[in-house]
């Protein structure tokens, strides 16, 4: 028995799903946690999360948290085409994507997607529902501080301290991509692997905010990349289906409202 915690604009669950669906593994059943609305910080789901933090897979009764630790579960668990190199040394390299992911791309997403688009949707709980849901938060949930730092991007937008900086780092990740795609198709090296779905649903985040010309016309080998992402038969339904269309009418018209402001933080003609 597969069971998938997980939410329909967030990277991380995206990131599993497309995993599972490339991995051709079926999950029995879905738990759609609305993070939006404060569906995470129930004691039942910190009980199976107490970071308060989709996705989770629950496999047998056995629960695996942790994005980047589940992807390489369902890959070792089941059978199916293999998503992580043999050759160690690629193997380092797709591990070495999965780490940027974990420990700066991902946390610099939450502020990006915060500030572009998610506090106008938190806003719309009003003032004593979003302050019980910034409340609730964990300090230890999407990154350290996170409590903290979604008040400041729900009530300050772009005028919360260091924003800049998170939109730079996003941008420096998408010309390291640029420039290992030089001599490669895939991230790793030659084969598709948990490198191309880690980065593959920042890359789309972005592209749901309509801010795609941070690469189109710019970094033309993340542009091809992107495509090739784009046509496999598992990213539709893991990447854009499970996404409710109010959430991607949502992302993309905050999103656009935002450019402007992204495109003079990164000087992007
Ligand atoms: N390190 C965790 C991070 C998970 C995470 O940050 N999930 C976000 C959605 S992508 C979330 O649940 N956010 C809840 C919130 O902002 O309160 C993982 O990779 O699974």
């Amino acid at each position: 028995m597969l069971e998938l915690y997980h939410h329909g604009s967030s990277v991380c669950a995206a990131k599993v799903r497309f995993a599972l669906a490339e991995k051709g593994v079926e999950v029995d059943e879905y738990h759609y946690v609305d993070i939006l609305v404060g569906e995470q910080f129930t004691p039942e789901y910190l009980a199976i999360n107490p970071r308060a933090v989709v996705p989770s897979l629950v496999h047998d009764g056995r629960v695996v948290n942790e994005s980047t630790l589940i992807c390489e579960y369902v890959d070792e668990m089941f059978e199916g085409p293999a998503l992580m190199p043999s050759d160690p040394y690629e193997r380092y390299l797709m591990r070495s994507w999965t780490k940027v992911v974990d420990e700066l791309l991902h946390p610099a997403c939450a502020d990006v997607t915060y500030v572009s688009c998610h506090r106008h949707i938190v806003r719309r709980l009003g003032p004593e529902k979003l302050e019980e849901f910034v409340e609730s938060t964990p300090e230890q949930s999407v990154k350290g501080a996170w409590r903290k730092r979604k008040r400041e991007l729900v009530m300050l937008g772009f005028d919360a301290p260091d924003i800049d900086s998170k939109f730079r780092l996003y941008d420096r990740q998408l010309q390291a991509m640029e420039a290992a795609l030089e001599d490669a198709v895939w991230l790793a090296g030659d084969s598709f692997t948990l490198a191309d779905i880690a980065l593959a649903p920042y890359v789309n985040r972005l592209d749901m905010l309509g801010m795609g010309g941070l690469w189109t016309g710019r970094l033309s080998n993340v542009e091809n990349w992107f495509e090739r992402i784009r046509s496999r038969p598992a990213f539709r339904p893991s990447l854009l289906d499970w996404c409710p269309e109010h959430l991607t009418r949502d992302l993309r018209e905050y999103g656009s409202q935002s450019w402007p402001q992204v495109r003079a933080i990164l000087g992007v003609a």
